[in-house]
Protein backbone atom coordinates (compact mmCIF):
# COMPACT_ATOMS: atom_id res chain seq x y z
CA UNK A 1 0.00 0.00 0.00
CA UNK A 2 1.60 3.43 -0.75
CA UNK A 3 1.49 5.93 2.23
CA UNK A 4 -1.71 7.78 0.41
CA UNK A 5 -3.54 4.65 -0.03
CA UNK A 6 -6.41 6.98 0.46
CA UNK A 7 -5.79 8.79 -2.70
CA UNK A 8 -7.08 5.53 -4.33
CA UNK A 9 -9.99 4.49 -2.08
CA UNK A 10 -13.28 4.21 -2.01
CA UNK A 11 -15.16 4.66 1.34
CA UNK A 12 -17.97 3.18 1.94
CA UNK A 13 -20.18 5.29 5.32
CA UNK A 14 -22.28 3.28 7.74
CA UNK A 15 -24.63 4.90 9.76
CA UNK A 16 -25.03 1.62 12.27
CA UNK A 17 -28.68 2.30 13.83
CA UNK A 18 -30.33 2.23 10.16
CA UNK A 19 -27.23 -0.74 8.38
CA UNK A 20 -28.62 -4.40 10.31
CA UNK A 21 -29.43 -5.52 13.39
CA UNK A 22 -28.72 -8.69 14.20
CA UNK A 23 -30.83 -9.40 17.14
CA UNK A 24 -34.10 -8.38 16.43
CA UNK A 25 -34.40 -5.33 18.78
CA UNK A 26 -35.36 -2.86 15.93
CA UNK A 27 -31.95 -0.97 15.70
CA UNK A 28 -28.92 -1.90 14.08
CA UNK A 29 -25.98 -2.95 15.50
CA UNK A 30 -22.31 -4.10 15.17
CA UNK A 31 -22.54 -7.48 14.88
CA UNK A 32 -24.98 -6.86 11.82
CA UNK A 33 -22.37 -5.23 10.18
CA UNK A 34 -20.39 -7.76 10.45
CA UNK A 35 -22.80 -10.22 8.78
CA UNK A 36 -22.69 -7.50 5.54
CA UNK A 37 -18.65 -7.40 5.51
CA UNK A 38 -19.26 -9.71 2.43
CA UNK A 39 -21.42 -7.71 0.76
CA UNK A 40 -19.35 -4.24 1.18
CA UNK A 41 -16.42 -6.41 0.15
CA UNK A 42 -18.09 -7.59 -3.32
CA UNK A 43 -19.28 -4.16 -3.95
CA UNK A 44 -15.08 -3.41 -4.24
CA UNK A 45 -14.60 -0.33 -1.46
CA UNK A 46 -11.58 -0.12 0.34
CA UNK A 47 -12.87 1.57 4.02
CA UNK A 48 -15.74 2.13 5.63
CA UNK A 49 -16.45 4.88 7.51
CA UNK A 50 -18.48 3.98 10.79
CA UNK A 51 -20.75 6.91 12.25
CA UNK A 52 -20.25 6.94 16.19
CA UNK A 53 -21.20 4.31 17.97
CA UNK A 54 -20.26 5.40 21.51
CA UNK A 55 -21.96 5.09 24.63
CA UNK A 56 -24.42 8.34 23.96
CA UNK A 57 -28.00 9.05 25.46
CA UNK A 58 -28.93 9.15 21.54
CA UNK A 59 -29.99 12.89 21.67
CA UNK A 60 -28.93 13.30 18.42
CA UNK A 61 -28.10 9.45 17.40
CA UNK A 62 -24.66 9.00 18.68
CA UNK A 63 -23.23 12.48 18.03
CA UNK A 64 -23.92 13.41 21.71
CA UNK A 65 -21.00 11.46 22.91
CA UNK A 66 -20.79 10.21 27.08
CA UNK A 67 -17.96 8.04 27.03
CA UNK A 68 -15.45 8.17 23.77
CA UNK A 69 -14.28 4.90 25.25
CA UNK A 70 -17.13 2.64 25.67
CA UNK A 71 -19.97 1.18 23.06
CA UNK A 72 -23.42 1.97 23.10
CA UNK A 73 -24.87 -1.06 24.79
CA UNK A 74 -27.79 -0.96 21.85
CA UNK A 75 -24.78 -1.82 19.28
CA UNK A 76 -23.46 -4.25 21.34
CA UNK A 77 -19.84 -4.74 22.92
CA UNK A 78 -16.04 -3.79 22.42
CA UNK A 79 -15.53 -7.61 22.25
CA UNK A 80 -18.12 -7.39 19.06
CA UNK A 81 -16.23 -4.25 17.79
CA UNK A 82 -12.78 -6.21 18.18
CA UNK A 83 -14.30 -9.29 16.09
CA UNK A 84 -15.81 -6.63 13.62
CA UNK A 85 -12.54 -4.33 13.04
CA UNK A 86 -10.82 -7.98 13.02
CA UNK A 87 -13.11 -9.18 10.07
CA UNK A 88 -12.89 -6.32 8.16
CA UNK A 89 -9.25 -6.18 8.35
CA UNK A 90 -9.79 -10.44 6.91
CA UNK A 91 -11.16 -8.76 3.94
CA UNK A 92 -7.98 -6.52 3.45
CA UNK A 93 -10.57 -3.42 4.01
CA UNK A 94 -9.75 -0.73 6.99
CA UNK A 95 -11.78 1.34 9.06
CA UNK A 96 -12.06 5.08 9.91
CA UNK A 97 -13.83 5.67 12.70
CA UNK A 98 -16.33 9.37 13.38
CA UNK A 99 -14.55 11.65 16.15
CA UNK A 100 -16.68 13.92 17.47
CA UNK A 101 -14.45 16.35 19.93
CA UNK A 102 -16.22 19.59 18.88
CA UNK A 103 -18.70 18.69 21.97
CA UNK A 104 -19.66 15.77 24.37
CA UNK A 105 -22.80 15.09 25.49
CA UNK A 106 -24.26 16.79 28.61
CA UNK A 107 -24.24 13.17 30.04
CA UNK A 108 -20.28 12.92 29.80
CA UNK A 109 -18.77 12.72 33.31
CA UNK A 110 -16.69 15.89 32.68
CA UNK A 111 -19.27 18.06 32.12
CA UNK A 112 -21.55 16.39 34.87
CA UNK A 113 -18.32 17.84 37.06
CA UNK A 114 -17.56 20.84 34.99
CA UNK A 115 -21.07 22.07 35.99
CA UNK A 116 -20.76 21.33 39.44
CA UNK A 117 -19.30 24.49 40.71
CA UNK A 118 -16.64 27.14 39.27
CA UNK A 119 -13.68 25.28 40.95
CA UNK A 120 -14.56 22.00 40.03
CA UNK A 121 -10.98 20.29 37.76
CA UNK A 122 -13.40 19.94 35.38
CA UNK A 123 -14.88 23.47 34.90
CA UNK A 124 -12.62 24.30 32.06
CA UNK A 125 -13.39 21.51 29.71
CA UNK A 126 -16.21 23.69 28.72
CA UNK A 127 -17.11 26.90 27.88
CA UNK A 128 -18.79 29.22 30.22
CA UNK A 129 -19.86 32.56 30.38
CA UNK A 130 -21.89 35.01 32.91
CA UNK A 131 -24.99 35.70 31.46
CA UNK A 132 -25.56 39.28 29.58
CA UNK A 133 -28.20 41.85 30.64
CA UNK A 134 -30.22 39.04 32.55
CA UNK A 135 -30.15 37.59 29.30
CA UNK A 136 -27.77 34.75 27.36
CA UNK A 137 -23.65 35.95 26.57
CA UNK A 138 -24.61 36.53 23.20
CA UNK A 139 -27.22 36.05 20.25
CA UNK A 140 -26.09 33.14 18.89
CA UNK A 141 -28.75 30.68 17.42
CA UNK A 142 -27.81 26.93 17.85
CA UNK A 143 -27.89 24.31 14.70
CA UNK A 144 -31.17 22.37 16.57
CA UNK A 145 -33.00 25.72 17.50
CA UNK A 146 -33.38 27.94 20.22
CA UNK A 147 -30.08 30.14 21.73
CA UNK A 148 -26.40 28.47 21.58
CA UNK A 149 -26.02 29.16 25.42
CA UNK A 150 -28.40 27.36 27.89
CA UNK A 151 -28.41 28.57 31.83
CA UNK A 152 -27.01 26.43 34.44
CA UNK A 153 -28.64 26.80 38.39
CA UNK A 154 -24.98 25.49 40.00
CA UNK A 155 -22.79 27.99 39.05
CA UNK A 156 -25.42 30.78 37.90
CA UNK A 157 -23.64 31.37 34.28
CA UNK A 158 -24.17 29.85 30.50
CA UNK A 159 -22.29 26.76 28.82
CA UNK A 160 -22.44 26.91 24.90
CA UNK A 161 -23.89 24.09 22.72
CA UNK A 162 -23.49 25.03 19.25
CA UNK A 163 -26.16 21.98 18.59
CA UNK A 164 -28.61 20.71 21.25
CA UNK A 165 -28.42 21.72 24.82
CA UNK A 166 -27.34 18.34 25.23
CA UNK A 167 -24.32 18.72 23.45
CA UNK A 168 -22.07 21.36 25.26
CA UNK A 169 -19.24 22.57 23.89
CA UNK A 170 -15.69 21.46 24.64
CA UNK A 171 -13.45 24.69 25.24
CA UNK A 172 -10.37 23.86 23.10
CA UNK A 173 -8.45 26.87 24.36
CA UNK A 174 -7.58 24.26 27.42
CA UNK A 175 -4.36 22.57 26.93
CA UNK A 176 -5.21 19.68 29.63
CA UNK A 177 -8.52 19.30 27.75
CA UNK A 178 -6.67 18.79 24.33
CA UNK A 179 -4.35 15.88 25.87
CA UNK A 180 -7.09 14.34 27.02
CA UNK A 181 -8.69 13.86 23.55
CA UNK A 182 -5.21 13.18 22.19
CA UNK A 183 -4.81 10.32 24.56
CA UNK A 184 -8.28 9.24 23.57
CA UNK A 185 -7.33 9.22 20.07
CA UNK A 186 -4.61 7.17 20.15
CA UNK A 187 -6.24 4.70 22.39
CA UNK A 188 -8.29 4.01 19.40
CA UNK A 189 -5.27 4.21 16.81
CA UNK A 190 -3.75 1.61 19.22
CA UNK A 191 -6.45 -0.80 18.59
CA UNK A 192 -5.92 -0.78 15.01
CA UNK A 193 -8.45 1.67 13.16
CA UNK A 194 -7.06 3.15 10.20
CA UNK A 195 -8.10 6.56 10.38
CA UNK A 196 -10.90 9.33 11.07
CA UNK A 197 -14.04 11.50 9.84
CA UNK A 198 -13.60 14.64 11.87
CA UNK A 199 -16.73 15.76 13.22
CA UNK A 200 -17.41 19.53 12.68
CA UNK A 201 -13.89 19.78 13.40
CA UNK A 202 -13.66 23.49 11.76
CA UNK A 203 -15.92 24.24 14.81
CA UNK A 204 -13.56 23.82 17.64
CA UNK A 205 -11.59 27.25 17.45
CA UNK A 206 -14.36 30.15 19.06
CA UNK A 207 -13.25 34.17 18.99
CA UNK A 208 -13.22 34.30 22.44
CA UNK A 209 -15.05 37.40 22.68
CA UNK A 210 -18.19 35.89 21.12
CA UNK A 211 -19.82 39.07 20.01
CA UNK A 212 -22.79 38.78 19.04
CA UNK A 213 -23.48 37.40 15.26
CA UNK A 214 -25.12 40.24 12.43
CA UNK A 215 -28.35 41.17 13.36
CA UNK A 216 -31.71 39.68 11.08
CA UNK A 217 -34.68 41.21 11.30
CA UNK A 218 -37.52 40.02 13.62
CA UNK A 219 -34.96 37.07 14.95
CA UNK A 220 -34.59 36.71 18.37
CA UNK A 221 -30.87 34.10 17.81
CA UNK A 222 -29.06 34.73 14.91
CA UNK A 223 -26.45 32.81 13.45
CA UNK A 224 -22.50 33.01 14.57
CA UNK A 225 -20.78 31.04 12.19
CA UNK A 226 -18.23 33.94 11.50
CA UNK A 227 -17.06 33.45 15.64
CA UNK A 228 -16.75 30.30 15.07
CA UNK A 229 -16.14 28.75 11.24
CA UNK A 230 -12.55 28.06 10.69
CA UNK A 231 -11.44 30.00 13.98
CA UNK A 232 -8.46 31.64 15.08
CA UNK A 233 -6.36 28.86 16.74
CA UNK A 234 -7.98 26.05 14.39
CA UNK A 235 -5.23 25.14 12.26
CA UNK A 236 -2.91 25.63 15.96
CA UNK A 237 -5.24 22.40 16.97
CA UNK A 238 -5.00 20.76 14.04
CA UNK A 239 -1.52 20.83 13.66
CA UNK A 240 -0.87 19.75 17.67
CA UNK A 241 -3.20 16.59 16.90
CA UNK A 242 -0.85 16.13 13.74
CA UNK A 243 2.12 16.51 15.85
CA UNK A 244 1.47 14.73 18.89
CA UNK A 245 -0.48 11.92 16.93
CA UNK A 246 -1.62 10.91 14.10
CA UNK A 247 1.85 11.53 12.31
CA UNK A 248 2.33 8.49 14.10
CA UNK A 249 0.05 6.07 12.62
CA UNK A 250 -0.87 4.93 8.67
CA UNK A 251 -4.21 6.56 8.43
CA UNK A 252 -6.23 8.47 6.44
CA UNK A 253 -8.03 11.86 7.88
CA UNK A 254 -11.32 13.62 6.46
CA UNK A 255 -12.39 16.81 8.15
CA UNK A 256 -16.12 17.71 8.27
CA UNK A 257 -16.15 21.60 7.66
CA UNK A 258 -19.01 23.44 6.93
CA UNK A 259 -18.19 26.85 5.98
CA UNK A 260 -15.06 25.83 4.24
CA UNK A 261 -14.03 27.30 1.07
CA UNK A 262 -11.31 25.99 -1.42
CA UNK A 263 -8.10 28.04 0.26
CA UNK A 264 -9.44 26.70 3.70
CA UNK A 265 -9.51 23.39 2.32
CA UNK A 266 -5.90 23.80 0.60
CA UNK A 267 -4.78 24.85 4.41
CA UNK A 268 -6.59 22.28 5.81
CA UNK A 269 -4.97 19.61 3.38
CA UNK A 270 -1.94 20.64 2.12
CA UNK A 271 1.13 18.44 1.39
CA UNK A 272 3.23 20.53 3.88
CA UNK A 273 0.30 21.60 6.12
CA UNK A 274 0.53 18.55 8.69
CA UNK A 275 -3.15 18.72 9.16
CA UNK A 276 -5.77 16.64 7.68
CA UNK A 277 -5.43 14.41 4.63
CA UNK A 278 -8.77 15.48 3.19
CA UNK A 279 -12.06 17.39 3.81
CA UNK A 280 -15.99 17.29 3.08
CA UNK A 281 -16.72 20.74 1.97
CA UNK A 282 -20.51 21.70 2.05
CA UNK A 283 -20.67 23.85 -1.37
CA UNK A 284 -22.58 21.75 -3.30
CA UNK A 285 -25.24 20.62 -0.48
CA UNK A 286 -26.21 24.46 0.32
CA UNK A 287 -27.54 25.10 -3.64
CA UNK A 288 -31.47 24.09 -2.68
CA UNK A 289 -31.58 26.52 0.45
CA UNK A 290 -32.71 29.64 -0.14
CA UNK A 291 -32.08 32.97 1.92
CA UNK A 292 -33.83 31.49 4.52
CA UNK A 293 -31.48 28.40 5.19
CA UNK A 294 -31.92 24.70 4.66
CA UNK A 295 -36.00 24.30 5.17
CA UNK A 296 -36.34 27.38 2.32
CA UNK A 297 -36.00 24.96 -0.55
CA UNK A 298 -35.39 26.77 -3.89
CA UNK A 299 -34.61 24.81 -7.46
CA UNK A 300 -31.27 24.49 -8.00
CA UNK A 301 -29.07 24.90 -10.62
CA UNK A 302 -26.76 22.63 -12.84
CA UNK A 303 -24.41 25.39 -13.77
CA UNK A 304 -24.11 26.19 -10.07
CA UNK A 305 -23.32 22.94 -9.09
CA UNK A 306 -21.06 22.50 -11.93
CA UNK A 307 -19.28 25.80 -10.74
CA UNK A 308 -18.97 24.67 -7.20
CA UNK A 309 -17.36 21.06 -7.68
CA UNK A 310 -15.18 22.48 -10.55
CA UNK A 311 -13.62 25.34 -8.19
CA UNK A 312 -12.99 22.53 -5.85
CA UNK A 313 -11.43 20.40 -8.41
CA UNK A 314 -9.03 23.11 -9.64
CA UNK A 315 -8.49 24.75 -6.44
CA UNK A 316 -7.17 21.62 -4.26
CA UNK A 317 -5.53 20.40 -7.93
CA UNK A 318 -1.88 20.76 -7.23
CA UNK A 319 -1.53 20.74 -3.27
CA UNK A 320 -4.50 19.36 -1.04
CA UNK A 321 -7.42 16.32 -2.13
CA UNK A 322 -10.89 16.21 -2.31
CA UNK A 323 -13.45 13.93 -0.96
CA UNK A 324 -16.20 13.25 -3.26
CA UNK A 325 -19.82 12.78 -2.03
CA UNK A 326 -23.50 13.33 -2.44
CA UNK A 327 -24.84 11.75 0.21
CA UNK A 328 -24.19 11.04 4.19
CA UNK A 329 -26.62 10.59 7.00
CA UNK A 330 -27.18 14.44 7.13
CA UNK A 331 -28.23 14.66 3.43
CA UNK A 332 -31.59 13.67 1.47
CA UNK A 333 -30.87 11.08 -0.90
CA UNK A 334 -29.12 12.16 -4.42
CA UNK A 335 -30.86 10.80 -6.85
CA UNK A 336 -34.20 12.34 -5.04
CA UNK A 337 -32.32 15.26 -4.96
CA UNK A 338 -30.51 15.78 -8.44
CA UNK A 339 -31.83 12.95 -9.91
CA UNK A 340 -35.54 11.21 -10.65
CA UNK A 341 -36.47 8.94 -7.97
CA UNK A 342 -39.14 7.96 -9.94
CA UNK A 343 -39.78 6.74 -13.79
CA UNK A 344 -35.64 7.31 -14.38
CA UNK A 345 -34.27 6.49 -11.30
CA UNK A 346 -31.72 3.60 -12.39
CA UNK A 347 -30.74 6.02 -14.99
CA UNK A 348 -30.23 9.12 -12.87
CA UNK A 349 -28.60 6.59 -9.88
CA UNK A 350 -26.02 5.34 -12.27
CA UNK A 351 -25.20 8.41 -13.95
CA UNK A 352 -24.69 10.84 -10.97
CA UNK A 353 -22.46 8.07 -9.30
CA UNK A 354 -20.45 8.21 -12.98
CA UNK A 355 -20.34 12.17 -12.87
CA UNK A 356 -19.11 12.34 -9.20
CA UNK A 357 -16.72 9.37 -9.43
CA UNK A 358 -14.85 10.21 -12.64
CA UNK A 359 -13.55 13.22 -10.74
CA UNK A 360 -10.73 13.87 -8.81
CA UNK A 361 -10.59 12.69 -5.09
CA UNK A 362 -11.67 9.81 -2.85
CA UNK A 363 -15.56 8.97 -3.53
CA UNK A 364 -17.56 8.31 -0.45
CA UNK A 365 -20.80 5.85 -0.78
CA UNK A 366 -23.05 6.18 1.90
CA UNK A 367 -25.33 3.36 3.02
CA UNK A 368 -28.09 2.44 0.24
CA UNK A 369 -26.42 5.12 -2.25
CA UNK A 370 -25.52 1.99 -4.76
CA UNK A 371 -29.06 0.49 -4.68
CA UNK A 372 -30.57 4.29 -5.55
CA UNK A 373 -32.29 4.00 -2.78
CA UNK A 374 -34.83 7.50 -1.92
CA UNK A 375 -36.31 9.89 -0.16
CA UNK A 376 -39.26 8.84 1.93
CA UNK A 377 -42.51 11.01 2.55
CA UNK A 378 -44.13 9.56 5.96
CA UNK A 379 -47.31 10.73 6.55
CA UNK A 380 -47.17 12.74 9.60
CA UNK A 381 -44.37 14.52 11.92
CA UNK A 382 -44.90 11.82 14.28
CA UNK A 383 -43.57 9.56 11.90
CA UNK A 384 -39.85 11.45 12.05
CA UNK A 385 -36.94 10.93 14.84
CA UNK A 386 -34.53 13.64 13.60
CA UNK A 387 -33.94 16.09 16.25
CA UNK A 388 -33.14 18.65 13.76
CA UNK A 389 -36.10 18.02 11.76
CA UNK A 390 -38.62 18.26 14.83
CA UNK A 391 -37.53 21.29 16.49
CA UNK A 392 -37.68 22.86 13.38
CA UNK A 393 -40.58 21.79 12.76
CA UNK A 394 -42.56 22.57 16.35
CA UNK A 395 -40.29 25.82 16.36
CA UNK A 396 -42.20 26.75 12.89
CA UNK A 397 -45.35 25.69 13.93
CA UNK A 398 -45.21 27.66 17.55
CA UNK A 399 -44.53 30.83 15.24
CA UNK A 400 -47.83 29.85 12.85
CA UNK A 401 -45.98 27.89 10.17
CA UNK A 402 -48.60 26.12 7.55
CA UNK A 403 -48.12 22.06 8.57
CA UNK A 404 -48.42 21.09 5.10
CA UNK A 405 -45.78 23.35 3.59
CA UNK A 406 -43.62 22.14 6.75
CA UNK A 407 -44.43 18.54 5.86
CA UNK A 408 -43.45 19.41 1.91
CA UNK A 409 -39.77 21.04 3.14
CA UNK A 410 -39.14 18.04 5.32
CA UNK A 411 -40.29 15.57 2.58
CA UNK A 412 -37.07 17.24 0.80
CA UNK A 413 -34.26 18.11 3.01
CA UNK A 414 -34.76 15.65 6.73
CA UNK A 415 -32.05 14.10 7.40
CA UNK A 416 -34.88 11.00 8.41
CA UNK A 417 -34.27 10.46 4.77
CA UNK A 418 -30.93 9.37 4.60
CA UNK A 419 -31.76 7.75 7.97
CA UNK A 420 -34.29 5.05 7.39
CA UNK A 421 -33.26 1.45 7.52
CA UNK A 422 -31.35 -0.56 4.91
CA UNK A 423 -32.94 -2.31 2.32
CA UNK A 424 -31.90 -5.73 2.35
CA UNK A 425 -34.71 -7.95 0.66
CA UNK A 426 -38.32 -7.88 0.02
CA UNK A 427 -39.47 -9.51 3.35
CA UNK A 428 -40.91 -7.68 6.28
CA UNK A 429 -39.10 -4.90 6.98
CA UNK A 430 -36.74 -5.17 3.93
CA UNK A 431 -35.09 -7.91 6.10
CA UNK A 432 -33.48 -5.53 8.24
CA UNK A 433 -34.85 -6.32 11.49
CA UNK A 434 -37.57 -8.87 12.52
CA UNK A 435 -38.65 -6.28 15.29
CA UNK A 436 -39.95 -3.23 14.99
CA UNK A 437 -37.53 -0.87 13.63
CA UNK A 438 -36.72 2.24 15.18
CA UNK A 439 -37.68 4.38 12.25
CA UNK A 440 -40.20 2.99 9.49
CA UNK A 441 -38.37 1.51 6.39
CA UNK A 442 -39.08 3.18 3.11
CA UNK A 443 -42.10 1.35 1.58
CA UNK A 444 -40.80 1.33 -1.44
CA UNK A 445 -38.00 -1.45 -0.14
CA UNK A 446 -39.92 -4.35 -2.15
CA UNK A 447 -38.46 -3.59 -5.62
CA UNK A 448 -35.70 -1.93 -3.93
CA UNK A 449 -33.20 -3.94 -2.32
CA UNK A 450 -29.70 -5.58 -1.93
CA UNK A 451 -30.67 -8.53 -2.86
CA UNK A 452 -32.16 -7.91 -6.05
CA UNK A 453 -29.66 -5.49 -6.89
CA UNK A 454 -27.32 -8.38 -6.46
CA UNK A 455 -29.23 -10.73 -8.95
CA UNK A 456 -29.93 -7.71 -11.46
CA UNK A 457 -26.49 -7.65 -13.88
CA UNK A 458 -27.90 -4.17 -14.83
CA UNK A 459 -28.51 -2.67 -11.50
CA UNK A 460 -27.14 0.00 -9.79
CA UNK A 461 -24.92 -1.95 -7.35
CA UNK A 462 -23.00 -4.23 -10.25
CA UNK A 463 -22.66 -0.27 -12.19
CA UNK A 464 -21.05 0.77 -8.86
CA UNK A 465 -18.79 -1.79 -8.86
CA UNK A 466 -17.74 -1.18 -12.38
CA UNK A 467 -16.74 2.12 -11.40
CA UNK A 468 -14.72 1.25 -8.78
CA UNK A 469 -13.07 -1.36 -10.58
CA UNK A 470 -12.18 0.92 -13.14
CA UNK A 471 -10.62 3.06 -10.76
CA UNK A 472 -8.51 0.74 -9.81
CA UNK A 473 -7.33 0.19 -13.35
CA UNK A 474 -6.82 3.45 -14.71
CA UNK A 475 -4.48 5.83 -12.95
CA UNK A 476 -6.07 8.61 -15.01
CA UNK A 477 -9.57 8.46 -12.61
CA UNK A 478 -7.24 8.91 -9.44
CA UNK A 479 -3.74 11.59 -10.86
CA UNK A 480 -5.42 13.21 -14.12
CA UNK A 481 -6.18 16.39 -14.22
CA UNK A 482 -9.70 17.97 -14.04
CA UNK A 483 -10.87 20.22 -16.72
CA UNK A 484 -15.26 21.61 -16.72
CA UNK A 485 -16.90 21.94 -20.45
CA UNK A 486 -19.67 23.55 -21.11
CA UNK A 487 -19.52 25.57 -18.46
CA UNK A 488 -22.96 27.39 -19.18
CA UNK A 489 -25.25 24.30 -19.90
CA UNK A 490 -27.98 23.62 -17.77
CA UNK A 491 -28.59 20.13 -19.18
CA UNK A 492 -25.14 18.52 -19.73
CA UNK A 493 -22.10 18.01 -17.11
CA UNK A 494 -19.21 17.51 -19.28
CA UNK A 495 -15.51 17.26 -18.30
CA UNK A 496 -12.21 16.15 -19.44
CA UNK A 497 -9.56 14.11 -17.25
CA UNK A 498 -6.12 14.07 -18.48
CA UNK A 499 -3.07 12.34 -18.15
CA UNK A 500 0.18 11.88 -19.75
CA UNK A 501 -1.61 10.11 -23.14
CA UNK A 502 -4.88 9.38 -22.03
CA UNK A 503 -7.86 11.42 -21.75
CA UNK A 504 -11.37 10.76 -20.60
CA UNK A 505 -14.23 12.50 -21.83
CA UNK A 506 -17.57 12.35 -19.60
CA UNK A 507 -20.68 13.89 -20.50
CA UNK A 508 -23.63 13.09 -18.38
CA UNK A 509 -27.51 14.50 -19.22
CA UNK A 510 -29.33 15.80 -16.23
CA UNK A 511 -32.45 16.17 -17.72
CA UNK A 512 -36.04 13.75 -18.77
CA UNK A 513 -34.93 15.03 -22.30
CA UNK A 514 -33.01 14.04 -25.88
CA UNK A 515 -29.78 16.49 -25.36
CA UNK A 516 -27.51 17.06 -28.27
CA UNK A 517 -24.17 16.70 -27.25
CA UNK A 518 -21.39 18.43 -29.68
CA UNK A 519 -17.74 16.81 -29.45
CA UNK A 520 -15.27 19.09 -28.43
CA UNK A 521 -12.35 19.19 -31.67
CA UNK A 522 -10.00 18.84 -29.49
CA UNK A 523 -10.82 15.11 -29.01
CA UNK A 524 -9.77 14.48 -32.84
CA UNK A 525 -6.28 14.32 -31.91
CA UNK A 526 -6.44 11.20 -30.03
CA UNK A 527 -6.93 7.72 -32.53
CA UNK A 528 -7.80 5.58 -29.99
CA UNK A 529 -11.63 6.70 -28.81
CA UNK A 530 -13.55 3.80 -26.62
CA UNK A 531 -16.65 3.72 -24.26
CA UNK A 532 -15.28 3.17 -20.85
CA UNK A 533 -18.46 2.83 -19.29
CA UNK A 534 -22.36 3.71 -20.26
CA UNK A 535 -25.61 3.62 -18.74
CA UNK A 536 -27.65 3.08 -21.52
CA UNK A 537 -27.34 -0.25 -23.24
CA UNK A 538 -27.57 1.59 -26.82
CA UNK A 539 -24.50 3.83 -25.83
CA UNK A 540 -22.49 3.87 -28.96
CA UNK A 541 -19.15 2.46 -29.10
CA UNK A 542 -17.74 4.62 -31.47
CA UNK A 543 -17.51 8.67 -31.94
CA UNK A 544 -19.49 11.01 -33.44
CA UNK A 545 -19.25 14.58 -33.54
CA UNK A 546 -22.83 14.68 -32.13
CA UNK A 547 -23.83 12.76 -29.83
CA UNK A 548 -27.68 12.51 -28.36
CA UNK A 549 -27.71 12.02 -24.64
CA UNK A 550 -30.97 10.05 -23.44
CA UNK A 551 -32.70 11.26 -20.46
CA UNK A 552 -30.09 10.80 -17.72
CA UNK A 553 -27.56 8.87 -19.91
CA UNK A 554 -24.05 9.33 -18.95
CA UNK A 555 -21.58 8.29 -20.94
CA UNK A 556 -17.22 7.83 -20.55
CA UNK A 557 -14.93 7.58 -23.24
CA UNK A 558 -11.23 6.46 -23.11
CA UNK A 559 -9.09 8.29 -25.61
CA UNK A 560 -5.10 8.50 -26.27
O1 LIG B 1 -23.09 17.71 11.18
C1 LIG B 1 -22.60 19.04 11.15
C2 LIG B 1 -23.54 19.93 10.47
O2 LIG B 1 -23.20 20.95 9.95
C3 LIG B 1 -24.96 19.56 10.52
O3 LIG B 1 -25.62 20.59 11.20
C4 LIG B 1 -25.47 19.40 9.12
O4 LIG B 1 -24.98 20.43 8.30
C5 LIG B 1 -26.94 19.53 9.17
O5 LIG B 1 -27.35 18.50 10.02
C6 LIG B 1 -27.51 19.41 7.79
O6 LIG B 1 -28.88 19.64 7.90
C7 LIG B 1 -22.38 16.89 12.08
C8 LIG B 1 -22.97 15.50 12.01
O7 LIG B 1 -22.78 14.98 10.68
C9 LIG B 1 -24.45 15.61 12.35
O8 LIG B 1 -25.10 14.36 12.20
C10 LIG B 1 -24.54 16.07 13.79
O9 LIG B 1 -25.91 16.30 14.10
C11 LIG B 1 -23.76 17.38 14.01
O10 LIG B 1 -22.48 17.40 13.39
C12 LIG B 1 -23.50 17.55 15.50
O11 LIG B 1 -22.61 16.54 15.91
CA1 LIG C 1 -29.93 -4.65 17.19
Amino acid sequence: MTKQWWKESVVYQIYPRSFNDSNNDGIGDINGITEKLDYLKKLGIDVIWLSPVYESPNDDNGYDISDYQKIMKDFGTMEDWDHMLNEIHKRDMKLIMDLVINHSSDEHHWFAESRNSKDNPYRDYYIWRPGKDGAEPNNWEAAFGGSAWDYNEATGDYFLHLFSKKQPDLNWENPVLREELFSMIKWWLDKGIDGFRMDVINFISKDQRFPDGEPVEGKKYVSGHTYFMNGPKIHDYLQEMNQKVLSNYDIMTVGEMPGATPEEGQLYTGKNRNELDMVFHFEHMDIDSGAGGKWDVKPWSLVELKKILSKWQTALEHDGWNSLYWNNHDQPRVVSRFGNDTTYRMESAKMLATTLHMMKGTPYIYQGEEIGMTNVQFDSISDYQDIETLNMYHEKIKDGANPAELMQAIYVKSRDNARTPMQWDSTKHAGFTEGTPWLAVNPNYPPINAEQAVADPDSIYHYYRQLIALRKKHDIIVHGSYQLLLPDSEEIFAYTRKYESECLLIASNFTANDIDFTVPEEINMYNEKHLLIGNYKTSTLYFRHLITLKPYETRVYYLK
